[in-house]
């Protein structure tokens, strides 16, 4: 049975990706960091006792900042496959916090990229790089040739940990690719980030929980998909017989207004009616224009996205809504 380790497996694309290997026969193994409150609700329908003879899905405490967990872990999991998913995630928050998403996002991928040298070389290595690495202004679709220009302390971490990869598949012989993708969602997507601000605020505001959501920037664009789809990306590159990089993305671009719309236009109301802009949520640099280019990863391996962006909105605001619902039940309740 192949063995892989997820580093950020309770975050977003960390469960996508665990529901994913169990289903292809894998065992899988995460490092989880120790927090106050336990907060694993991503993965824990897919959990059962670790002690069971049948469970296949295992946790493990480390942490990004701590090579000697990490190395600890790899050598007692010996995975075949390494998906380094941890990381500090939200830009905004990097502007606040730029040295020690630096030492997670930046450094912490060099720890874990160190580790599968010394422990497990012949492992295959993912690196979740960003298409937030382009950043600055281009007009045209952006592939695995266009120029990086960060603009932020997050960008600037997944630069490097970018060029770390390569350095280690180019230096070392490592199976080191680095999967560049551009944003995906889901109805598990963290709740600071844009998409699902507003597709729960929508919900909220349906239910009347809510009667304002404050923005920051509305004109930027995205190329925006679903994380369902991108986790399955990061395995077909392992299966690759050659390390390499490649651009995930949909091809297509939407601005924040074309996302309010779809949401908002899903519970038949107008957004402008509960749209505020706060410039608390603009940023001191911004990636105006996001768009990627997938075919190198088309011609490849045959991958390509499922799920479109509007069918995409809808499903994070049908989520969203059931648990507006439930937040009212439970308020009419108290
Ligand atoms: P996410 O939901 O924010 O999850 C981040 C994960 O990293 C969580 O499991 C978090 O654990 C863990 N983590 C944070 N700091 C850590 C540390 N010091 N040590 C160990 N684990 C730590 O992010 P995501 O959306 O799933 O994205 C996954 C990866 O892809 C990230 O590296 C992100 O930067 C990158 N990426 C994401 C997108 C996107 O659009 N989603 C696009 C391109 C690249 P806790 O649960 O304990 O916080
Ligand atoms: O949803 P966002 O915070 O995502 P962002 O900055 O594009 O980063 C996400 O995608 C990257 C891939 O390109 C990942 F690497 C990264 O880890 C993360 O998952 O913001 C999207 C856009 C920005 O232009 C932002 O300025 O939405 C704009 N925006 C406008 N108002 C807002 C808000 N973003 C947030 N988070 N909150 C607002 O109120």
């Amino acid at each position: 049975m192949p063995k892989a380790l997820i580093t950020g497996i309770t975050g977003q694309d960390g469960s996508y990706l665990t529901e994913f290997l169990l289903a292809k026969g894998y065992e899988v193994h995460g490092i989880v960091r120790r927090s106050s409150s336990i907060a694993r609700e991503r993965i824990d329908h897919v959990r059962v006792d670790e002690h069971h003879p049948s469970a296949r899905l295992f946790l493990h405490y480390g942490d990004l900042a701590d090579s000697s967990s990490l190395g600890n872990v790899l050598a007692e999991v010996q995975p075949d496959e390494v998906y380094n998913l941890a990381a500090q995630s939200h830009v905004r928050v990097s502007f606040d916090n730029p040295e020690y998403t630096a030492d997670v996002t930046g450094l912490g991928a060099l720890r874990v990229l160190e580790a599968v040298r010394r422990v497990v070389p012949k492992s295959r290595f993912y690196q979740a790089s960003s298409s937030e690495m382009f950043g600055g202004v281009q007009n045209e679709a952006q592939s695995e040739s266009t120029p990086f220009h960060p603009r932020s302390p997050y960008a600037v971490a997944k630069v490097y940990a970018y060029w770390q990869t390569v350095n280690y598949r180019e230096a070392y012989g490592m199976h080191a690719s680095n999967g560049i993708l551009f944003n995906h969602e889901s109805p598990r997507r963290g709740e600071s980030f844009v998409t699902r601000k507003v597709t729960l605020a929508a919900a909220r505001i349906k239910m009347g929980l809510q009667d304002t959501l404050f923005l920051g920037n509305l004109d930027s664009r995205r190329d925006w998909g679903f994380a369902g789809d991108y986790v399955e990306a990061m395995w077909m590159m392992l299966q690759q017989e050659k390390a390499d990089d490649f651009v995930i993305a949909t091809g297509e671009t939407h601005s924040i207004r074309e996302l309010l719309d779809v949401a908002f236009g899903r519970l038949d109301l107008d957004w402008k009616a509960y749209v505020k802009i706060d410039p608390r949520y603009f940023r001191p640099s911004e990636v105006d224009f996001l768009l990627g280019d997938p075919s190198k990863a088309r011609k490849a391996f045959g991958w390509t996205p499922k799920v479109t962006f509007k069918q995409l909105i809808e499903m994070m605001t049908d989520a969203d809504l059931k648990l507006a619902e439930r937040e009212l039940r439970a308020k009419s309740r108290a």
